[in-house]
């Protein structure tokens, strides 16, 4: 009789400590057809994401590393489940109902991605599960009221489900005790070629307009046409090209065509030599779409791959940034009683199956 979690394609191991001391448990998702997720419990982290190519040779599709230490030396949130907030609120200020509340700022005089001990630093714990639509593993996580500064306690899970020979998909669930903003989200930066940079990877966005920011990366409030903009990426474009035309890489967040809160295709992004296309469909009104302007080069990756400037790019589906200052954007705030919802699927195709 094969063990348990084997029998649904997950098993798991030590991975290591964190500097103080915890336990990191990592998770193996496999399909047994040559597709495998790796997550470990620091962030509810994506440490490996392979797949077969057009070849049927497996390729790492997500930058990642073989051990904690790397992990830890590494870039900060490469993998990582972010929140209580990811992406920035302006000056880690915010008001609701009145009351004004204070975050704190580690980015640029900005919060960002839930500040110094977001959620990408806490260890999740991890409750066994059966799936029956593929080899499946729940994160949870608790948020303790005055966390970063936010009201409200917050009870969160992230869900990594292998749907198999397709791709993975992430089902995100919070509530909390008190009104709070919360907008979760996953920073895996692919790379569909596996090493070098993503510039000659094609993408397409499904998206009419995005929200400009200012060079502190904080948006205007504006919600843009895309049209006639580095901006477009309506018909695929090779991203070299448009990072020439950008004059640099992309930070921005995308708006989503269609309604939300239905999972829908946001992104699709294709590379040649491995012949894998990644297709992203979400119920979130936007992502950031981010391309690695950040990696300089100084960490080494899997298969020692040095991660240089565009080496992934990422696709955070996600709320806008800074939402909680612009009455114009879809609202992040999540009342008692209330369930934040939130459904991402990484398709892969072009696949050569065994
Ligand atoms: C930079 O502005 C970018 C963020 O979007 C990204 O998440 C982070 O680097 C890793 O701050």
């Amino acid at each position: 009789m094969q063990a348990e979690s084997d029998l649904h394609g997950v098993t798991n191991r030590l991975f290591g400590q964190t500097p103080g001391g915890e336990d990191v448990y990592l998770y193996t998702l496999d399909d047994g057809a040559g597709f495998t997720v790796e997550v470990m419990t620091l962030g509810a982290t994506l440490t490996r994401f392979r797949v077969p190519d057009k070849h049927g040779e497996l390729r790492d599709v997500a930058l990642g590393y073989d051990s904690l230490e790397a992990f830890l030396q590494g870039p900060r949130y490469l993998g990582a489940t972010v929140g209580r907030v990811a992406n920035r609120i302006a000056n880690g200020r915010f008001r609701m109902m009145g009351q004004e509340y204070e975050l704190h700022c580690n980015n640029n005089g900005h919060h960002l991605h839930g500040g110094a001990s977001g959620f990408d630093q806490a260890v999740w714990k991890v409750e066994d599960r059966v799936s029956l639509r593929g080899p499946s593993v729940r994160f949870h996580h608790i948020s303790p009221e005055g966390d970063e500064g936010y009201p409200g306690e917050v009870t969160c899970s992230v869900t990594y489900t292998l749907l198999p020979g397709k791709g993975l998909e992430l089902t995100y669930k919070a509530k909390s005790t008190g009104v709070t903003p919360i907008n979760l989200t996953n920073h895996t930066y692919f790379n569909l070629a596996g090493h070098g940079d993503v510039l000659q990877h094609t993408v397409m966005l499904d998206s009419d307009y995005f929200t400009p920011v200012n060079t502190e990366l904080i948006p205007t409030g504006e919600v843009k046409a895309v049209a006639n903009t580095p901006m477009d990426f309506r018909t695929a474009v090779r991203l070299g090209a448009a990072v020439d035309a950008n004059g640099g890489g992309f930070d921005h967040n995308f708006v989503v065509k269609g309604a939300t809160r239905v999972l829908r295709r946001a992104a699709v992004v294709s590379e040649p030599d491995s012949g894998l296309v990644l297709i992203m469909h979400t119920t979130e009104p936007g992502f950031q779409f981010y391309t690695g302007n950040f990696l300089d080069g100084t960490h080494v990756g899997r298969n020692g791959h040095n991660y240089v400037q565009y080496a992934g790019f990422c696709l955070e589906a996600q709320h806008y940034p800074d939402s909680p200052n612009h009455v114009n954007f879809p609202t992040i705030l999540l009342a008692p009683g209330q369930e934040y919802r939130q459904q991402t699927r990484y398709v892969l195709e072009g696949c050569k199956l065994s």
